[in-house]
């Protein structure tokens, strides 16, 4: 089953920034949005969602970004921020660990509030201020993976609204994780539709292969949707098509790593 999207349709994703206050949510926005760095953009309270449209691996997109608008200070953002969510971004700031903390009570908050499956919805952590001098630094790249990969997150990425560096990336690697997960649901979708249309005879068969092959595939946290994606990804792969979000993050890494070249494309 193919995507029943018309092609060139623009897609449009709610995505919601979480993190505490002062990790530089309204700045990553701001940056993406507008290309423009303002250290007291935090006293604009009041926008609740900026539009940008975006072209990803082919697609076009209207990004709807979501920016808590100072509220996260009283913790009264609630259902109506939540809902309808495609994406959330999970942001801390490189030379705050309490705001690395945070992830977690920002995480479990969302899913309570946006109502979804924690397996099923596309994450990104961001780590922002990567401009900050080493010395500053509180929080590891090292670590934050392994948060993430605690958390089955796939999508992690280090960027600086002001020095321009990975801003535009985080929001490629967003649509690209909400691509990643529509994908999974909708071979889960397919694969689910192929069990009501088989007959008896042929789903009895099938059992006894398995049970022949001695029941392999289960036990791994993989449904066998991922395992289809795998496999679709590394024939893409053979084919120099674009990366999975997980080779994806690691390509990341090793940007972030690098000098705070400015790559941010108007
Ligand atoms: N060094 C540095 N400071 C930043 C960066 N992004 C934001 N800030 C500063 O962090 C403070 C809070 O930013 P803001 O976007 O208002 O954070 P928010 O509360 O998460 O929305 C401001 O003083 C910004 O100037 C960054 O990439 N690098
Ligand atoms: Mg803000």
């Amino acid at each position: 089953m193919t995507n029943m999207r018309p092609p060139n349709k623009t897609i449009l994703l709610k995505v919601v920034i979480l993190g505490d206050g002062g990790v530089g949510k309204s700045c990553l926005m701001n940056r993406f949005v507008s290309n423009r760095y303002d250290e007291n953009n935090f006293h604009t309270i009041g926008v609740e969602f900026m539009n940008k449209n975006i072209d990803v691996d082919g697609e076009k997109y209207t990004l709807q970004i979501w920016d808590t608008a100072g509220q996260e200070r009283f913790r009264a953002l609630r259902t109506p921020f939540y809902r309808g969510s495609d994406v959330c971004m999970l942001c801390y700031a490189v030379d705050d660990r309490d705001s690395f903390r945070g992830l977690k009570q920002w995480r479990s908050e969302f899913l309570n509030y946006a109502d979804v499956k924690a397996d099923k919805f596309p994450f990104i952590v961001v780590g922002n201020k990567l401009d900050m001098a080493a010395k500053y630094r509180q929080v590891n790249y090292e670590e934050v993976e392994q948060w993430c990969q605690d958390n089955g997150i796939t999508s992690l990425i280090e960027t600086s609204s002001k020095a321009a560096s990975n801003v535009t990336d985080a929001f490629v690697l967003a649509v690209r994780q909400w691509k990643h997960m529509e994908r999974v649901a909708e071979i889960e979708l397919r694969q689910q539709s192929d069990t009501i249309d088989l007959t008896r005879s042929i789903r009895l068969a099938q059992n006894r292969f398995c049970c022949i092959g001695g029941g392999g595939g289960s036990g791994g946290s993989t449904t066998s949707a991922e395992a289809e994606l795998e496999d679709e990804s590394m024939r893409s792969d053979r084919s120099g098509s674009r990366p999975s979000p997980l080779r994806f993050v690691k390509q990341s890494k090793a940007a972030a790593r690098q000098s705070q070249a400015t790559n941010f494309q108007l």
